[in-house]
């Protein structure tokens, strides 16, 4: 199959020109596609490893936007999601068989119209920024509080049960110390194994609480990168969520950790020198009040646990890098030899600076909520 063929079968507005590997996605291929009309698109390629339910995947994504474009037209307000473009036989996805793949990788297929004039972020260049990113979630938090949960898929089972994701990293670490070809990869990854087992206790306080319900399952993004959130280029206000692959009944704490990991952190999720990863405390302030502004309903307990959110997501994302090195880098995405392990280290250094500023964290929580 070629890019006419495969793009052929969704309903563009026009014949596509060009069609280019496209952002900084972890998960799945993603492509820019421009028509002869000057349209563009999104194309993107799921990823196999992640997602096992493409189409109770795009199920949930196409009950999502028609839910939020409901409530906007009846709001008069703008949808803050974008449905996905249908192929002449209504379906929002294709599946290209490994006989048929050609110039492509076999796999589902979706296109998504392009947001245009929209800035998406590797960082935040300002506070005003990163406050908008805390409103974008916290808004998509509360827009969906009415969602029908028990309609959504679970597009990847236990994917923020820190504990499950600590058994994973168990069996992955034991089956590579019997492994020759990565054995090597755990006496590289010995202080990284020694850190994350420290504090495997500690890891799954937010789990338990959620299993007893004193902390509220909410539909949530569970993925809340700041390269998921497209502002507005001009008003640099939410124009758009995106990357609604995981959207789950899930923990608040851990959209609104998200998001602080990653926006808040001093350095790349990557960077190799560690003397330089921080969370920054000014910018915690910022997204922390964003958040609180727009997440309406949040429980005393959701406050006061703001703080273990952001570190338990960093530690449990420094376990889920530290695992795929260990398993040989079958999950995420990695444009170098070390780059899970150096992912890893990043995150666990980030995790450990929040452990030592969790109580001028709280502090600020605190002041913030008037509690
Ligand atoms: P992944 O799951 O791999 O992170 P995303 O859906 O987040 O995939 O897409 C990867 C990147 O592509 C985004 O970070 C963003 O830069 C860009 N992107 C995705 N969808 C759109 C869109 N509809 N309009 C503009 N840019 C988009
Ligand atoms: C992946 O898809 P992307 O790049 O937005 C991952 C997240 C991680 C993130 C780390 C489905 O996000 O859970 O936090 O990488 N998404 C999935 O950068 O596993
Ligand atoms: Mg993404």
């Amino acid at each position: 199959m070629n890019t006419d063929e495969l793009l052929g079968k969704f309903m563009l507005d026009s014949s596509p020109v060009s069609c280019e590997p496209y952002g900084n996605g972890h998960i799945n291929s993603t492509f820019l596609v421009q028509t002869e009309k000057g349209t563009r698109y999104i194309l993107q390629r799921l990823s196999e490893e992640a997602f096992k339910d493409v189409p109770a995947l795009m199920e949930n994504i196409s009950g999502i936007a028609q839910f939020l474009d409901a409530k906007a037209k009846a709001e008069g307000s703008p949808c803050h999601v974008l449905p996905p473009v249908k192929t002449a036989d209504g379906m929002t996805y294709i599946q290209v068989a490994a006989e048929d793949a050609g110039d492509f990788e076999p796999g589902y297929y979706r296109v998504t119209p392009f947001a245009e004039n929209s800035i998406c972020l590797e960082k935040p260049e300002s506070d005003e920024d990163f406050y908008q990113c805390a409103i974008a979630f916290g808004t998509f938090i509360s827009e969906l509080a009415d969602y029908p949960a028990e309609t959504l898929h679970e597009t990847i089972p236990n994917f923020h049960n820190t504990p499950d994701r600590y058994r994973i990293f168990h069996e992955t670490l034991e089956r590579a110390k019997a492994d020759p070809q990565l054995a090597e990869r755990v006496e590289a990854a010995e202080n990284e194994i020694e850190f994350v087992l420290e504090r495997e206790e500690s890891a799954g306080l937010l789990q338990k609480l959620r299993d007893s319900g004193e902390l509220p399952t909410r539909v949530t993004h569970n993925d809340t990168k700041l390269n998921n959130v497209l502002l507005d280029k001009d008003t640099r206000t939410l124009l758009y969520v995106i990357d609604l692959d995981t959207v789950m009944p899930g923990l608040s704490l851990y959209d609104y950790g998200d998001c602080i990991r990653f926006g808040a952190a001093t350095a790349a999720e990557d960077e190799t020198d560690l003397s330089k990863v921080h969370c920054d405390l000014h910018l915690f302030e910022v997204f922390t009040r964003g958040f609180l502004e727009s997440c309406e309903g949040l429980t005393d307990l959701e406050i006061k646990l703001l703080p273990d959110g952001a570190r338990t997501i960093t530690l449990e994302l420094g376990v889920r890098f530290l695992t795929d090195w260990l398993d040989g880098d079958k999950y995420f995405a990695i444009k170098y030899p070390e780059h899970n392990l150096d992912r890893c280290r990043s995150q666990l250094a980030l995790a450990l600076d929040m452990e030592i500023k969790r109580e001028e964290m709280k502090e600020i929580v605190n002041e913030l909520s008037g509690n």
